[in-house]
């Protein structure tokens, strides 16, 4: 096992501010926990970011799915992670060319650009899609997380796919933060540049999935055997009778296979 460099270690080496932040405040919170708040209204949103505040590192929205969006959403959601010190990710999943997609990170009704600190794209369009985002997201401090991997059946995201996330990830490092990945131990040459992060979806309790392809793991094989930071939990949080509970589980599991993998 090759020594493992710490969360403090590598916030150092990261080029981008919102990385940088990312693992600082991972270490002040001992939490690898990012929620997936795909709950159906912003108020429900709002509502379960003030409980589990204090358990997360990141807040994961899908803005697009809210019947009840209003201008004042990002304002009133960057308070509450103020209050409890986490940072926010659209996931957005941009995949357009570069010109597009600087129109849609930075306009329509969401203004994604005003409030998330951290947005992801797919490189199915090539690196232009980094160049777009860049030219809208690092003057303001944005960073972005390439899906480098997915954790849905039958995705098409592997081997040199995988592999050109990478390399379009080390050429714009000022920006990229990381990767939302599945194995990131299993990728030639693994482990990556340690500046990047790694986040992973796909996470319950038990090993399973739902039935629409989503395949999950546990929070220990994400973390130490598969070599994640950061594990996305959703439908684990949310759909538990008490989510703050559920979330402070998850936190602990998170952060006792990142301290067995680190320590
Ligand atoms: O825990 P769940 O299954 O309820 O939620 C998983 C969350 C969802 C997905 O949109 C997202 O993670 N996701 C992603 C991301 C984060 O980009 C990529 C992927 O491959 N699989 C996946 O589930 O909000």
């Amino acid at each position: 096992r090759i020594k493992c460099l710490g969360f403090e270690e590598r916030a150092k080496l990261t080029k981008n501010p919102s990385g940088k932040k990312l693992f600082e405040i991972m270490v002040k919170k001992e939490s690898n926990l990012c929620l997936a708040a795909d709950v159906a209204t912003a108020a429900e949103l709002l509502d379960i970011a003030e409980k589990v505040g204090p358990e997360i590192c990141l807040l994961k929205t899908h803005v697009d799915i809210f019947p009840d969006f209003t201008a004042d959403f990002g304002s009133k959601l960057r308070a509450i992670a103020e209050k409890y010190n986490f940072m926010i990710f659209e996931d957005r999943k941009f995949a357009d060319i570069g010109n597009t997609v600087t129109m849609q990170y930075e306009g329509g009704i969401f203004h994604i650009l005003e409030w998330a600190d951290i947005v992801n794209a797919h490189i199915i369009s090539g690196p232009g899609i980094v160049d777009g985002l860049k030219l809208k997201g690092l003057p303001r401090g944005r960073g972005l997380l390439l899906l480098a991997e997915m954790s849905s059946a039958g995705n098409l995201a592997t081997g040199d796919y995988t592999a050109a996330a990478v390399k379009i990830a080390e050429q714009h490092s000022d920006f990229v933060i990381g990767f939302i990945s599945v194995n990131p131990a299993s990728w030639p040459g693994a482990p990556v540049n340690p500046a990047f992060i790694q986040a992973t979806p796909g996470v319950q309790m038990v090993k399973g999935g739902d039935n629409l392809g989503q395949q999950y793991n546990t929070p220990y094989s994400v973390i130490f055997d598969r070599g994640s930071d950061i594990i996305i939990v959703g439908r684990g949080i949310i759909k538990a009778a008490n989510p703050a509970e559920a979330a402070r589980e998850y936190r602990l599991q998170g952060w006792k296979a990142y301290m067995a993998k680190c320590s």
